[in-house]
């Protein structure tokens, strides 16, 4: 019918597995079923319910894209669709599903020790366990190479100082993934830091205007005495947390156009149902070439991003082409919620309405993992060989 055309004009639909699609249809439900009843109340009150963890680790949500521990084991497109799914309702609900599943346990399955997968993976994957990942530090955002973290090697353990700052869940979180420096060597490495260690404190970060249903908040290592086994074994210097934010970005490359599709057929609803100047706003030119554009824009974006993770199924991803789907949906989707918001005139304010909010959202889902200029700029250095940031 003439809804699904407009929907999915390339056929994308055609292009996914039977599980694929099972796993589609199965989050869809949860973020429906489970997400929508509560997400006004989550932004309005800035509350997070930490069943949530739970409730999405039921629904084999959490590490989707591993194989064992309790993970589905199922494709980067199934974990790509999933969080469209997810971000439809909220970015933040779907930032929960990106930090838990490719920045915490997509880095213990890559690069931990045995012991350190069979302890915390299967506990992260039912959501009994919530993950946070500390790259980001006060004075380092766009460049964390230059981290100044620390970890003074004591013989069996570690001591770690330093502090991480806009950490998403880290006020909620069991285990921190915290990308310190050690001494000596100056080689970056992964440490488990877990909740009631000595020194270790999580502050939440007030006054948020973006992502208000997910907490943010600092690490702060205060001397925190970390044993060895707590160190991520096979993975030095900063290879480790871009591996994470490599599949991390390509998730939030198939979200972000989720939050852009809800937004574009609840424009398109408001203004066939709304009229002015006795007939529908929808019947406006001016209305149908801002649908065109925003319809345009997500049909080529998720395309582009399904081509990108079948290129991660076949193992021939390359960086630079994620930063340029994350960069592209994530533009593109800010721009499509801003202009659906227009669409609904005074309505577009007001968060029952919804558009409003994936606004907000969008600002930082725009401006973490690698702001849109950074990620220009990676693309530029792809172009000319001459890395701009440095
Ligand atoms: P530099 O820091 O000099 O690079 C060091 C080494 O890393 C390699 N590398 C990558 N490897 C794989 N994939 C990538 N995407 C990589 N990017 C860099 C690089 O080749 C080098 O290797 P080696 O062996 O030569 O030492 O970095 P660079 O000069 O290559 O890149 C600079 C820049 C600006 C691109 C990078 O620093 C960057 O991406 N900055 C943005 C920072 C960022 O994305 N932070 C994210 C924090 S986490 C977060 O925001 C979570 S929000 C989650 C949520 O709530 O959903
Ligand atoms: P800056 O790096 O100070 O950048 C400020 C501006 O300057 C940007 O517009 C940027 O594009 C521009 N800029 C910087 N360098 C250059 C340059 N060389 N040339 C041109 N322009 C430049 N981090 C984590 O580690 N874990 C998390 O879980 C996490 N969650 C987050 C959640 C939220 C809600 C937010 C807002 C951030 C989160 N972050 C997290 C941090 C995020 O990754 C950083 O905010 C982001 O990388 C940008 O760093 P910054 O904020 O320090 O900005």
């Amino acid at each position: 019918d003439s809804e699904v055309h407009w929907k999915d004009m390339l056929s994308l639909e055609n292009r996914l597995t039977e599980e694929e699609v099972l796993i589609k249809n199965a989050a869809r439900q949860f973020a429906d079923g489970e997400l929508m009843p509560q997400v006004l109340k989550g932004f309005r009150e800035e509350s997070f319910d930490k069943g949530l963890f739970k409730a999405m680790g039921g629904a084999g949500l959490l590490g989707s894209f591993i194989e064992g521990y309790g993970c589905a084991g199922a494709s980067a497109t199934a974990y790509g669709l999933i969080a469209r799914e997810v971000e439809r309702v909220d970015s933040a609900y779907r930032s929960t599903l990106s930090v838990q599943s490719s920045l915490v346990m997509n880095p213990i399955n890559l690069f931990g020790s045995q012991e350190q997968k069979e302890r915390f993976l299967p506990r992260l994957a039912t959501g009994e366990l919530i993950g946070c990942f500390g790259l980001t530090e006060p004075d380092h955002g766009s460049d964390p190479s230059g981290m100044v973290t620390r970890a003074v090697d004591k013989g069996d353990h570690f001591v770690l100082s330093g502090a991480k700052n806009w950490i998403t869940n880290s006020p909620i979180a069991d285990v921190c993934l915290v990308w310190a420096k050690t001494s000596g060597d100056e080689k970056v490495r992964g440490f488990l830091v877990e909740r009631g260690m000595e020194g270790l404190s999580t502050p939440k970060i007030d006054g948020k205007f973006s992502l208000r249903a997910s907490p943010t908040g600092m690490i702060q290592l205060d001397d925190v005495r970390v044993p060895k086994e707590n160190v991520l074994p096979n993975v030095t210097g900063m290879r480790g947390p871009f591996a994470c934010l490599n599949s991390a970005r390509l998730g939030i490359a198939w979200g972000a156009l989720g939050a852009a599709e809800f937004c574009l057929e609840t424009a398109r609803r408001y203004t066939l149902d709304r009229k002015q100047f006795g007939r529908p706003l929808a019947a406006n030119q001016l209305v149908q070439f801002k649908m065109a554009s925003a319809m345009t824009d997500i049909t080529i974006g998720l395309n582009a991003v399904l081509q990108a993770t079948r290129m991660k199924e076949a193992g021939n991803l390359h960086s630079n082409v994620i930063s340029m789907m994350k960069r592209n949906s994530c533009t593109k989707a800010l721009e499509i919620a801003r202009t659906c918001r227009d669409m609904l005139g005074g309505n577009g304010i007001v968060d029952e309405y919804h558009i409003i909010r994936h606004v907000c959202n969008l600002e930082a889902v725009n401006t973490y993992e690698g702001t849109a200029d950074i990620h220009a700029l990676v693309l530029g250095r792809a172009i000319t060989g001459i890395p701009a940031f440095k």
